[in-house]
């Protein structure tokens, strides 16, 4: 069956004034919305990250990827790799990966295997080999943040919604309005474990905030904390170990293998990374400095959903523990990520996710609810979610008005506080 149309639509969701170490989230995320439809009338989906040069690009290769067949992926990947007009393809010092070619190849990944699921009649998780639990969990993930969430929460999941409708409307800057927020998402949302987005106040501060966090949830809820890289050696080993009887894992806290052995060898927490290793060409090097025990898939950063499995696969053969990273998103991409998380037999952790602090929702039946801190897989074929047609029109009416093509927190943190600049290591 042959790919006969495509539809790329770039969107804008509501996303409140989270800080970190890159600066002031704005109050739209972008995202864009791939849908790849084939002869016999069915159409797969994906969602990835907007940035600069992905709706260009990817309109590029889809044009010409019409007439080939999603079951043949792998020649259908490398015919759109040839497309690619970008070899400007630098991950970049931000928390977030700024590479075009893994975005755009995630993205045809996952709307193939959407739409194969649809063919066949099978669950995503089932053709990337088989569910290996029918829930993923997922935890709690905490950002200091500016007053106010950018809109109204359309929930509807339990009664206690309301508190966490108020929180995410809440200043939170101190090691207890950090505990609040951790109360309010843990009893909204069943979360069983916390990360604490750092590298946005004096790294004392943040060690503080996360004693509170083992001060008020005891040592049944692991902890986590990721300063985004911008620490130095001395104060990544000093901070450690001030907190190396208290994290589950300290993510990013330096830049590079190199600083990030240093500290690993220094501490006893465990080190986790989405911006150190973020290619299957960092391993060997990774392999041989250590330079972190925790790797985080990130099927958007790896290039789709089969890398993450291949990921894990060297993962564990290395001997080096699995998580997931996530940015800000909607209901595709957690689908895709749940899909992801129920087939990793190793899964060491509870998968980071923004979702909570979303509000808006481009599938059908609106947002997916967490019971107990986990999303159940959803038995539908393929992702199991399909896309609401209005609600994703709406949102790219709101990317049209936003003025916003690509992220700059560090703008938008101007606007709050002229002349702050992003610094790649801070402190
Ligand atoms: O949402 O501001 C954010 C995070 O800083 C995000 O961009 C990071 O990529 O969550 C991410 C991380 O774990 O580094
Ligand atoms: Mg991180």
């Amino acid at each position: 069956m042959k790919i006969s149309h495509y539809r790329i639509t770039p969107i804008a969701t509501i996303d409140p004034p989270l800080r970190a170490a890159s600066g002031l989230h704005a109050p739209y995320a972008l995202r864009v919305v791939l849908e790849l439809s084939c002869e016999d009338g069915l159409t797969g989906i994906s969602e990835i990250p907007c940035t600069e040069g992905v709706v260009d690009s990817l309109t590029h290769i889809c044009e010409g990827l019409l007439g080939s067949d999603p079951l043949q992926l792998t020649r259908l990947l490398e015919q759109a790799s040839k497309r690619l007009t970008t070899h400007d393809d630098l991950r970049g010092d931000t928390p977030w990966d700024n590479r075009v070619w893994v975005h755009l190849r995630s993205a045809l990944e996952v709307a193939c295997l959407d739409y194969l699921g649809k063919r066949f009649e099978v669950r995503m998780c089932d053709l990337l080999g088989g569910a290996v639990r029918d829930e993923v969990p997922f935890g709690a993930y905490l950002f200091y943040k500016e007053p106010g969430a950018g809109g109204e929460l359309k929930f509807g999941m339990n009664e206690s919604v309301k508190d966490w409708a108020a929180t995410r409307q809440q200043v939170a800057k101190t090691p207890d309005a950090i505990v609040k927020q951790a109360q309010s998402m843990i009893d909204t949302f069943g979360f069983k474990s916390i990360k604490l987005k750092g590298g946005v106040f004096p790294p004392n501060e943040e060690a503080d905030a996360m004693l509170a966090l083992r001060d008020a949830f005891g040592p049944n809820i692991p902890l986590r904390l990721d300063p985004n890289a911008v620490w130095t050696v001395e104060t990544g080993i000093r901070i450690g170990k001030k907190l190396d009887s208290v994290l589950e894992y300290l993510e990013d806290p330096v830049r590079g293998q190199k600083a990030m052995a240093k500290v690993g060898k220094a501490i006893d927490s465990p080190l986790a990374t989405n911006m150190c290793t973020t290619s299957f060409e960092d391993f060997p090097n990774a392999i041989k400095v250590h330079s972190e025990d925790v790797i985080l898939t990130d099927h958007h950063f790896w290039g789709g959903l089969k890398p993450c499995i291949e990921l894990c696969r060297i993962c564990q053969t290395f001997g080096r523990g699995i998580s997931m990273h996530s940015n800000s998103h909607l209901g595709v991409s957690l689908a895709a990520m749940v899909h992801l998380g129920a087939c990793i037999p190793q899964l060491d952790y509870d998968l980071d996710t923004h979702y909570p602090w979303q509000s808006d929702e481009i599938v059908e039946g609106g947002r997916l609810p967490f019971k107990n801190g986990a999303i159940q897989v959803p038995d539908g074929p393929g992702l199991g979610v399909t896309i609401n047609r209005a609600e994703l029109d709406r949102l790219h009416q709101n990317y049209l008005k936003s003025g916003l093509s690509f992220r700059n927190d560090e703008a938008e943190m101007q606007k709050i506080e002229p002349g702050w600049k992003f610094k790649a290591t801070r402190w």
